[in-house]
């Protein structure tokens, strides 16, 4: 029986486990990242592990998230980064010199490789055939001192790609046509693979926006081939040494095949407040619109910009629009100036923000008072723009530029001759902003620098065998890590703040949150479906641990969240009937029962003491897990293995 490409890759990194689906396995990684939200964290977890060189082929620290300095706090957590990346080996991407995934793909990422990184828009690596995970911090300063990645084996989709997109109809209406079909939560445990004869049409951008947005299912990652294509885009970057070529087997088994006519597509667009809330721009025509963001990882290569800057040519932006425009790495933004569609985009009026997220995670461009947004964004979530009542939609760049010279959602299709562009045969290249260690001699004399904003990781203690809590909140389905430990501009600078950080815990969802658990000391959270998805912030999990929660009781879990919850020592439970959900409410005062020999067996007791009611719930922990849990998290066991 032949293999996926996922499987090939797999297992020739196979450290442990079987590659059945549902199992654990154990992965070698061979590349890190990480970005300057997530990054402080994951290196006082990597420097607390005491190790002095980074194990990998190759690690990299990006500046690119907390880039407005309206206080010390980020300045010195990117000098922080910049020493400790120093000293144990790890290259600094400097800021302004991009979004992590776009830099990454361009310069760093090679086929076949595996990358896990400290943010969840990593797969967009499997755009050049990369085998790229997000994942938490602590699990990424885990495989920078050599250790394995833990994942569960997951499921293969396959969706198969005919015909060619008709022009005004791009990569990112696949992706948004893929959440339509499979829903947030419909990758959840898989992999998916993209094959099939329209892949041909597609280049290397292209493909890295459908393996970026593959996050926006619940996919553990999503993946191209390495073809021809791959080849001319490394060699366009000066790395035709990189390329391999890689493809599934002929005879390859999938658990499910997806199939999607490309020439069949219309431009789609995502409403308020789910990637997956997906209709046809043309349903939607005349709606006023308030602002357009045209960048993120999703959508900012030197591919989507110079198709804005032709589609902007010799226009101006409606007035009552507010436009930006943040190119996704310093290369795409010189070569845009170099041929002149940068002065094209400035002279249609639109503003020109820096390479970096911006305001895709709430960094400054926040909209007005129920505003409208177009983004050619991956996320919508609730308040996540920094404006608590704005509505964003997600759209292709090609669509925003449409709501930008109309002022309101328009059909690009309308807007005459589709742009005809090609990348160059050779990018520029000027790898001067990212800075090398130091040599191993040299490292002993390099002094970490470290701000007063850092603050002590919160507190563990082993898993008792009785646990009793209220229970704190109930939630419903779908919640973000961006409901429970929100970002943006003002809460973004704490991240290695964790006390500070609880004020703002669930925040979006319930105000006094943090204030109630930290006067019960204990809590339980109670959630719907797919519980956690979204971001990899491991504070979603470090911040519930510093309020008492020590359990999350879900009808099911995110990934990424999931195994953040375990390395923090929080027990992620599943109803074993999920209609148990409606005999939980908040307030009741729960006892987890027997839980060493429950977690064992996978069935925990919870007795609702309020109502009276014994509730069955299941868990599937690996040894491994079990031991990290009892241990009272992985630091902790960690510590104790060695
Ligand atoms: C996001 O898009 O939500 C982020 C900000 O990039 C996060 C990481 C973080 O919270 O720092 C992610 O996607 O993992
Ligand atoms: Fe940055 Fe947005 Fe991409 Fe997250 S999704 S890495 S915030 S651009």
């Amino acid at each position: 029986m032949g293999l996926t490409l996922a499987q090939k890759i797999i297992q020739s990194h196979l450290v442990s486990g079987t590659m059945k689906a549902g199992e654990e396995i154990a992965l070698r990684i061979d590349q890190t990242l990480t970005q300057d939200a997530t990054g402080t964290m994951a290196y006082l977890e990597f420097e607390a592990m005491g190790i002095d060189r980074v194990r990998t082929e190759k690690s990299v620290a990006y500046i690119d998230h907390n880039t407005l300095q309206s206080g010390f706090e980020n300045a010195d957590d990117h000098r922080y980064i910049q020493t400790v990346a120093k000293k144990h080996g790890i290259y600094f991407s400097r800021p302004g010199n991009g979004i992590c995934h776009q830099v990454h793909l361009e310069r760093f990422g090679i086929p076949g490789k595996t990358l896990i990184g400290s943010d969840s828009h990593t797969p967009t690596g499997g755009g050049i055939g990369m085998l790229a995970f997000g994942a938490g911090g602590l699990d990424v300063a885990v495989a920078m001192g050599g250790g394995a990645y833990y994942i569960t084996m997951p499921r293969m989709i396959r969706v198969n790609l005919t015909g060619k997109l008709n022009p005004f109809v791009t990569a990112k209406d696949v992706s948004l046509e893929i959440l339509r079909i499979l829903s947030v939560k419909g990758g959840v445990g898989s992999i998916i693979e993209w094959g099939g004869p329209g892949i041909q049409t597609l280049s290397v951008p292209e493909r890295a926006t459908i393996t970026n947005m593959g996050t926006e299912l619940g996919a553990t990652t999503s993946i191209f081939p390495s073809d021809e294509i791959t080849k001319a885009f490394l060699k366009a970057q000066g790395r035709a040494g990189d390329y391999r070529p890689l493809a599934a087997d002929p005879d390859a088994v999938y658990d499910r095949v997806i199939d999607i006519d490309l020439s069949a597509l219309k431009p789609l667009i995502a409403c308020p407040h789910m990637p997956d809330n997906v209709v046809t721009v043309e349903s939607l025509k005349g709606t006023r619109v308030d602002q357009v963001c045209i960048g993120s990882c999703t959508n900012s290569s030197l591919l989507d910009l110079l198709k804005v800057a032709a589609l902007l040519k010799g226009k101006t932006v409606d007035p009552r629009v507010s436009v930006s425009v943040s190119p996704g790495s310093r290369q795409v933004l010189s070569m845009l100036a170099d041929c002149g569609a940068l002065s094209d985009i400035l002279a249609s009026g639109a503003r020109l923000l820096e390479c970096a997220c911006g305001p895709c995670i709430g960094m400054g461009f926040s909209p007005n008072s129920g505003g409208v947004s177009l983004r050619t964004f991956n996320r919508n979530f609730e308040g996540r723009s920094g404006t608590r009542d704005a509505k964003v939609y997600l759209v292709s760049p090609e669509t925003a530029v449409a709501a930008a010279l109309t002022g309101e959602i328009t059909d690009p299709r309308l807007l005459g001759d589709a742009p005809v562009v090609s990348l160059p045969e050779k990018f520029r290249i000027d790898d001067s902003a990212v800075l090398s260690p130091a040599t191993p001699e040299e490292a002993a004399s390099v002094e970490v620098l470290r701000g007063p904003n850092i603050k002590e990781f919160p507190k563990t203690k082993p898993l008792e065998n009785t646990v009793t809590a209220e229970l704190t909140l109930k939630v419903g389905d779908n919640i973000t890590t961006d409901h429970i430990m929100p970002a943006g501009s003002k809460i973004l600078p704490y991240r290695s703040n964790i006390p500070y950080l609880s004020k703002f815990c669930f925040a979006v969802c319930d105000e006094s949150f943090a204030e109630r658990s930290l006067a019960a000391g204990n809590g339980f959270v109670v959630g719907g479906e797919n519980y956690g998805q979204g971001s990899s912030r491991e504070h979603a999990a470090l911040v519930p641990l510093y309020l008492g929660v020590r359990a999350v009781i879900a009808k099911s879990f995110a990934r990424i969240h999931a195994a953040n919850l375990i390395n923090a020592g929080i027990l992620p439970l599943t109803f074993a009937d999920p209609a148990d959900y409606e005999n939980l409410n908040q307030g009741d005062r729960l006892i987890l029962t027997d839980l060493g020999a429950g977690m064992k067996a996978g069935k925990i007791l919870l007795q609702n003491e309020t109502t009276g009611k014994t509730i069955a719930l299941v868990c599937s922990f690996t040894d491994r897990q079990r031991e990290i849990l009892l241990a009272g998290g992985l630091l902790a066991y960690t510590k104790a293995a060695n």
